[in-house]
């Protein structure tokens, strides 16, 4: 016999040996779910779509929202039109319903049954009513709370105004004009109120349907606002009254990035709705450029929704991204700064969104607007809903 042969001969018997010692069949291919054919039977998921059985064990494949139930949470519901919604520093929450009511839902997430105020002078009309709120700088020391809503001055003309409450007590009370006489109408309200870093109060007014107060520098309407606390002109203002941008047509949402630029959306008509970067100064072109049209003079958007509708709402910055609501445009839209790219996501699963806001958790609170007489209303409607950034 070789020396090959006897080589061979004992590497074999080697190998047979630690076949049996491991108990295993040496020759018998190790079982894969490659090869494992499941029945064709489907189950219908809660949000319609269909799942099949899938191998290796032929379990049902998981529903799609099963995913997103785990980042999203409803933590109000059966609201009237939220409209408008702020953090106080102990994180409970004031929201406005459009209607006319302050509710408060406390820092243990129970909603008031009792509104914090009902303020009867607002004009629930239209686009109108009880819209922007927010909080002074300095809450935690003087409880003001600023809230801008929709009235009827002498002969039922509609107008707006910013007022300021004190919170005291768990009510508003002791109300004071800052700003009024801003044109109102049934539509183009505008309604966004947020502090800067500057400690000004920010203003969003819509056109209230006449195009050409956009252009007007002296008038109220179609501007973002930059104000003191008390509703003065902000020092610095570039027309030396409260205008600070203008060529508005509707805008309703405002947020700063991290290097302290300020955001707006602003509804177009019908399509070529806004994203715009706002300076102190500048004419953003309603009526007279619409879209990614450009003039000499006048402000192109950072983005548009070309032949699509967004009609675009509240608006709030993290990490890099824009966030805002869309109305017709039910959902939720995220522009990244630093990629120019616009993402969509909840597509009709919430019907309209309103406001977007970041909690002081960084979750993204978000409020829907279906009871407002253009949407579909869902069970549980109006509602207020928190979604984990983290998982979308
Ligand atoms: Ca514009």
């Amino acid at each position: 016999m070789s020396p090959k042969i006897i080589t061979a001969v004992v590497v074999i018997s080697l190998i047979t040996l630690g076949a049996i010692l491991s108990g295993k069949n040496f020759f018998e291919k190790e079982p894969s779910g490659d090869g494992i054919v499941c029945t064709q039977e489907a189950k219908i998921c809660p949000d319609g779509s269909a799942v099949g059985r899938v191998p290796p064990n032929c379990e049902f494949a998981p529903c799609p929202d099963q995913n997103q139930s785990a980042q999203i949470t409803v933590i109000a519901q059966n609201l009237e039109i939220p409209w408008g919604l702020v953090f106080l520093p102990n994180k409970s929450i004031l929201f406005t319903e459009r209607t006319g009511r302050v509710r408060m839902i406390d820092k243990n997430g129970k909603l008031s049954p009792t509104p914090v105020v009902t303020i009867s002078a607002v004009k629930h009309i239209g686009e109108g009513g009880l819209l922007g709120i927010t909080l002074h700088p300095d809450f935690a020391e003087n409880g003001y709370v600023y809230l801008y809503y929709t009235y009827s001055s002498t002969g039922d003309n509609t107008l707006n105004k910013v007022v300021r409450f004190k919170f005291e007590n768990g009510k508003l009370v002791n109300e004071q004009v800052i700003v009024n006489n801003i044109p109102g109408a049934a539509n183009h309200n505008g309604g966004r109120i947020k502090f800067g870093s500057d400690n000004f109060l920010y203003i969003t007014t819509g056109d209230a349907g006449n195009p050409s107060r956009a252009q007007d520098r002296n008038s109220l309407a179609g501007k973002i606002l930059r104000v003191t606390d008390e509703g003065s002109a902000a020092p610095g203002n570039p027309f030396g009254n409260l205008v600070y941008s203008y060529g508005h047509r509707n805008p309703q949402g405002l947020a700063w990035d991290s290097q302290g630029r300020l955001w707006a959306t602003e509804h177009g008509p019908s399509t070529k709705d806004e994203l715009n970067l706002i300076e102190m100064g500048k004419n953003y072109g309603w009526p007279t450029i619409q879209g990614d049209e450009k003039r000499d003079g006048l402000e192109t958007p950072v983005i548009n929704s070309g032949s699509s509708t967004w009609a675009p709402a509240g608006t709030a910055f993290l990490e890099e991204k824009i966030f805002f609501g869309g109305l017709r445009g039910e959902a939720l839209f995220q522009y990244d700064i630093s990629t120019g790219t616009l993402k969509e996501q909840f597509k009709e699963q919430f019907g309209r969104i309103r406001d977007v806001v970041l909690g002081p958790d960084n979750f993204l609170y978000i409020t829907t607007s279906n009871r407002d007489g253009r949407g579909r209303v869902q069970e549980g409607d109006d509602k207020i809903i928190k979604i984990d950034p983290s998982k979308i």
